[in-house]
């Protein structure tokens, strides 16, 4: 048996599949397994308050922006206050990026060997209507010796050096998706029982698809590349999906088959999602499940990030449609460099 397919049967709780993966790394000191336990806590407790956000006054804007000025939701703020508590309160993580707080939140632990980046809620445009929305998060260990203090590169890593990465969705049913990179589990939160169970075991994305997904409002500012892809998928009546909430659009397109796509627009030159919470973790998942990710011409596992809240498009979900999509926008780019030499 591998250690991707460990055969543990649906119903397993967390706790008990991530002691047996533990088990599968005879020097594993256990702190990677705490540090799960502790996101899916800050999850649970997520998932309550979204849950009856509409009753106890936690809907609706907080009255402030982020660091990218985006208005504040008071459920950003909760969710980004809760997973630094369990994480504070965990012990293993010396270092937090989120996308909520501008610097580096350094948890005073210069023993912690880990370092997390998370979105503790993503799409909180979709809060007070109802719809889905999630968290991401990102494991890196820290480069620095533990006892000293965090330095850029603990935080400034590649998505290819992370150990583990997950997403909690609050959905029509709560689950946790991680890889720690073999393979992907899926665990649906009980809440009577406040457990998650193992639901989804080595999840493999369907390696093509006939859903694409991106704000199709933008469309006059794509470039020529995007617009003949997004012809193409019309063309061959694939279902336009789009939920505004990266992590249930993702979900979704990883269980059918599908695409998501952020691409560079006039208002976002850049994309609009973070490479470092955002695009890494459900880079790691989408390969682990067999799909891809780019950023339309490279791995987004490999950019190399040069700061904390840098933005990246994004193509990803199932091989073939990213193969496809990225083969479109290098004939472009071919065409335009070749212009570019006339
Ligand atoms: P957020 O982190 O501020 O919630 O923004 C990220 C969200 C994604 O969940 C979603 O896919 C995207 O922004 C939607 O953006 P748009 O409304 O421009 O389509
Ligand atoms: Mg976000």
């Amino acid at each position: 048996m591998t250690k991707e397919n460990l055969g543990l049967p649906v119903g397993t709780t967390l706790d008990r599949f991530i002691k047996r993966k533990q088990d599968d790394f005879p020097y594993a000191t256990g702190e990677l397994s705490q540090l799960l336990r502790d996101i899916a806590l800050a999850g649970k407790i997520i998932n309550r308050e979204i849950t009856r956000c509409g009753l106890i006054n936690l809907a609706g804007a907080f009255g402030a922006t982020n660091v990218q000025g985006e208005e504040q939701q008071k459920l950003d703020i909760v969710a980004n206050i809760r997973f630094i508590r369990a994480l504070r309160n965990g012990g293993e993580v010396c270092a937090i990026i989120s996308e909520e707080e501008e610097g580096i939140i350094d948890l005073d632990n210069p023993n912690g060997k880990y370092v997390v980046a998370m979105d503790p809620l993503d799409g909180s445009s979709n809060i007070d209507v109802n719809v889905s929305i999630g968290t991401i998060f990102s494991i890196y260990r820290r480069k620095s010796p533990t006892g000293t203090p965090i330095t850029d590169a603990d935080v400034l890593q590649r998505g290819v050096e992370q150990v583990a990465a997950g997403y909690l969705l609050y959905g029509t049913s709560s689950i946790l998706v991680y890889t720690t990179g073999y393979g992907v589990n899926g665990f649906t939160y009980e809440s009577s029982m406040g457990e998650f169970f193992l639901s989804h075991q080595s999840i493999k994305s369907p390696e093509d698809g006939k859903i694409f997904s991106v704000n199709e409002g933008s469309y006059n500012s794509f470039d020529a590349g995007v617009k003949e892809y997004i012809e193409y998928c019309k063309a061959s009546e694939f279902s336009g999906r789009y939920i505004g909430s990266l992590v249930a659009d993702f979900h979704r397109n990883l269980m059918k088959g599908g695409i998501y796509m952020y691409p560079a627009t006039a208002s976002a030159p850049n994309g609009k999602l973070r490479l470092i919470y955002e695009c890494n973790a459900l880079a790691f998942i989408a390969e682990q499940a067999g799909g891809r990710a780019t950023n339309g011409q490279q791995r987004i596992m490999e950019l190399a990030p040069g700061k904390l809240h840098q933005r990246t498009p994004l193509f990803i979900g199932s091989r073939k449609m990213v193969e496809q999509v990225g083969a479109i926008l290098n004939q472009h780019e071919l065409q335009r460099s070749a212009v570019d030499t006339l």
